[in-house]
């Protein structure tokens, strides 16, 4: 299906030679005497490159004139990963470029690895994004992202004496991939009042005045489709002083420090990501991000739109704004204002095009990390914003009482304000109340959130508002690029590679389930994947796995939802086993790796501590010659997109075993059996989707229901408890110093026997355990084992972003792809 383009730029081995050396030369300025692997990869993305933009220009030229309804992604967190790759993949001229490198030297793969990832992101809303990035652009798809050029990605995690530590990723000091538009810029205010006065017609003015102004300027990067020449565009906002902010007549009066000072003061905004992904802690640099990037954005669309000339109430036809999580939820008041306070629209027909603009997507239930702003913070940076904000609510607060006059309790758990101290605005609530759907992440997800934060909205807007649209990923990255050699495999087995581009079709691999040859080829690849990851493993930990071993991998945020612990201590019950068994019994063991990666957020405690404990069990039981081979412990530094895909492949069994009720979707679930390993997890997320498409005999289940989670987290308040005898048994070893100083983990052990057990680790210890086990005597049939994990990736089609990217478009949207014109 990706057959090259007739696009200018190379064409053979020699050209594509001819021009990454010519970039190395000239646009880099560098001798050829002294091309090393980070020379070769310029070369190689800016060759690459050059054939990008040409079809990026050539769609944007196309979207304008199809003059058809856009989306617009608003998200803060973008995790893309590598983009070189992907390039060639969807330029389609990967294996004459592999052919040119090695004529000058290089080997692809390392090549490809001097990149460094653009980390935008925490974890899994950061990576949806840009999954649905990919799969906007490959359906055609007229769509922009919208985000922050933060200085700093995500912090890079070093390991340091078994602690977590956070070093800064400055990751701009070489991004061929990004295009800086110095004329496309936006200012944007903060602070400032709000003057009232009535004009000549008797109307009500408000105008916002004698704030600070700050400039927002573009950074485009190019969005490929894959299969066709849609090149979508990525824009994220810098933040840089003003003219007015940068004073030149201080400057000039001496007082240059000042000015200078001002300056970085501006630019801080835009300077790094916050590595929080679920407690809110409301920081106002945090506020002026979120305004700041929804207000350069909206502006932005809005010029877009006026250049067409059409009328206002054309807006919700040619626009549509999704909001990932409340973190944009600010653009809703925005462009009431701009619609309100600067294009004189009445407040009633402002407010519908609003509504029918917007759809919100939430990702979570977790009460930590429902975003609140206080009123006070709201009405110093953006008073005007404040007062609208409380206007939507008094108008909202009025419809709800003429429609439930007798539920008189309602008005005060649905207002947008919350009566604390201070008050605080309720985001998600403004951001239900602004859109015209609001959709869940997951089955499961989509009907908590209709029962529990939203469910007097419900009662208020009918079923209807609400909607499930199921996560995906993109089949491109997380198959072809991270495993090709099983894409090569199922591509021969289907008739070519075009199943990446409908993965429903992936069904058809079944058929091959018992076919020889294929089977071979099949447990052949996952080992190799699984030398692979022994190999980084050595090199990185120092520390010898057998591939033979049974993979067992938790890679994943660092959380105590998550439950890393439930994870450890059964990893310790494992060890305390083996160490009493004797050398007959020992025989009969199936050996593991016990793999974990994941950041903490810099002020997560608890998270720290889990991963403290997981490298002091590593230190102690990797060292142990009475265990051996039997049992191997893992952390690997700093998981993040690219080494992801060096790991997904190699997993047997990938652990997603959050408290039931709590993790909306997970999206790793759906890459580890895209890969060929199994699950182990709990009825949460999208698990109980896979479960279904992949039937449950290939899944392993276990541990509480959601349903029972609040009569469980009751009962261990009002009852007796009796901790579990194995689990008691790895407390007691954690508190001999088993793992060495036992009061490092105390909080943790105490926070299970003596303050509640919140995330129900000692309900679920037994049936994980039990389940463990079950996964040991499955295993040792490799056949079935091997069936299994053959049967689940043909039946995984569904989990495509493609399929999820459609839904929205169809039930959220309402806009339709603009198919180029040929795709030779
Ligand atoms: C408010 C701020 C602190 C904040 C910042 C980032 C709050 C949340 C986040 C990130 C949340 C996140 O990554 N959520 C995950 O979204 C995935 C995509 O929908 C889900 O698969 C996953 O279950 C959910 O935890």
């Amino acid at each position: 299906a990706w057959k090259k383009f007739s696009a200018k730029g190379f064409e053979t081995k020699d050209e594509f030679e001819a021009e990454a050396v010519r970039h190395i030369e000239t646009t880099l300025a560098r001798s050829l005497f002294n091309c090393d692997e980070f020379a070769a990869y310029a070369g190689t993305a800016l060759a690459f490159r050059d054939r990008l933009v040409i079809e990026w220009n050539k769609t944007q030229q196309r979207h304008t004139f199809a003059d058809q309804k856009r989306v617009y992604y608003l998200s803060l967190e973008f995790l893309m990963g590598r983009a070189l790759d992907n390039a060639m993949l969807n330029v389609g001229m990967k294996d004459i470029a592999k052919d040119g490198l090695a004529d000058l030297g290089f080997r692809m793969e390392d090549v490809i690895a001097q990149e460094r990832d653009a980390a935008l992101g925490n974890g899994g809303l950061g990576r949806l994004a840009a999954c649905f990035l990919d799969s906007l652009a490959t359906l055609n798809y007229p769509a922009w992202g919208y985000a922050l050029r933060y200085r700093y990605g995500i912090f890079r995690q070093e390991i340091v004496d078994g602690y977590q530590v956070e070093v800064p990723d400055y990751w701009l000091d070489f991004n061929p991939w990004e295009f800086p538009r110095h004329d496309v810029t936006v200012d944007v205010q903060f602070y400032g009042n709000v003057r009232k006065y009535q004009d000549q017609s008797g109307k009500q003015i408000s105008v916002w005045e004698n704030g600070e102004i700050v400039t927002a300027v573009a950074y485009d990067a190019p969005i490929p489709g894959n299969a066709t020449k849609t090149t979508n565009n990525l824009r994220l906002w810098s933040s840089k002083a003003s003219h007015g902010e940068f004073d030149f007549t201080k400057f000039n009066s001496g007082e240059y420090e000042q000015s200078v000072a001002d300056q970085q003061r501006a630019e801080t905004i835009s300077a790094v990501l916050y590595p929080n992904d679920s407690l809110d802690r409301g920081k106002e640099l945090r506020l002026k991000q979120q305004y700041f990037w929804c207000a350069a954005s909206l502006f932005d669309i809005v010029r877009r739109f006026k250049k067409s000339k059409k009328a206002w109430k054309d807006f919700p036809n040619q626009v549509a704004i999704q909001l990932n999580d409340t973190h944009p939820t600010l653009a809703i008041p925005e462009l009431q204002r701009i619609l309100i306070d600067q294009e004189g629209l009445e407040w009633d027909e402002a407010w519908a095009i609003v509504q029918a603009t917007f759809g919100y997507t939430n990702h979570t239930v977790l009460p930590e990390a429902l975003e609140k702003w206080s009123v006070p913070l709201l009405q110093h940076l953006l008073p005007r914003h404040l007062q609208i904000i409380y206007d939507i609510n008094l108008q909202f607060l009025q419809y709800v009482e003429r429609n439930f006059p007798k539920d008189r309790d309602m008005l005060g758990r649905v207002s947008i304000i919350e009566e604390s101290q201070p008050k605080m605005v309720r985001m998600a609530y403004l951001a239900v109340i602004g859109s015209h759907k609001v959709n869940g992440v997951a089955e499961l997800h989509s009907d908590l959130i209709k029962t529990t934060i939203f469910k007097d909205f419900v009662k208020i807007y009918g079923p209807d508002k609400f909607t499930n649209v199921t996560n995906g990923i993109t089949p491109r990255r997380w198959l072809h690029q991270a495993n090709p050699r099983l894409s090569e495999l199922i591509a021969s087995k289907l008739g070519g590679f075009e199943y990446l581009n409908d993965l429903t079709t992936l069904h058809k691999l079944e058929a091959f389930v018992d076919d020889k040859e294929f089977r071979k080829e099949f447990q052949e690849i996952k080992y190799a994947n699984k030398v692979r990851l022994s190999q980084y493993i050595k090199e990185k930990n120092g520390v010898a796995v057998n591939p033979a071993a049974l993979f067992d991998i938790q890679v994943k945020r660092m959380h105590e939802y998550k439950r890393q612990q439930l994870n450890i201590f059964g990893v310790i019950h494992r060890y305390l086993e083996i160490k009493d068994m004797t050398p007959e019994e020992k025989k009969k063991v199936q050996p593991r790796v016990s793999i974990f990666g994941g950041k903490a957020a810099p002020g997560y405690w608890m998270a720290k501590t889990v991963i403290h404990l997981i490298n002091q069990v590593g230190k102690v039981v990797n060292a142990d010659k009475d265990v051996g081979d039997l049992l191997k412990v893992i952390f690997l530094e700093d998981y993040n997109v690219s080494k992801a895909e060096i790991i997904i492949p190699a997993s047997d069994i990938s652990e997603h075993i959050s408290t039931a009720g709590t993790e909306a979707s997970g999206t790793s679930n759906m890459k580890f059996v895209l890969n060929g390993g199994l699950i182990i997890g709990t009825c949460d997320g999208a698990n109980i989707e896979i479960t279904r498409e992949v039937g449950e005999e290939n899944i392993f289940l276990f541990g509480n229901l959601s349903e029972d989670v609040e009569d469980l987290r009751h009962a261990h308040y009002y009852e007796e408890f009796n901790l579990d005898p194995m689990l008691d048994r790895v407390f007691t070893a954690i508190r001999e110093g088993v793992f060495g100083d036992a009061g490092q983990f105390s909080a943790l052990v105490d926070g299970i026997v003596d303050h509640g057990d919140y995330y129900l680790v000692s309900d679920d210890f037994k049936s994980y355990v039990d389940t463990q086990r079950l996964i040991d005597e499955a295993y040792k049939k490799q056949d079935e084992w091997l069936t299994k994990t053959i049967t689940s990736v043909s039946r995984m089609g569904f989990f495509s972003s493609d399929r999820c990217i459609d839904e929205y478009a169809e039930m959220i949207w309402n806009v339709e792809p603009v198919k180029p014109q040929t795709n030779g």
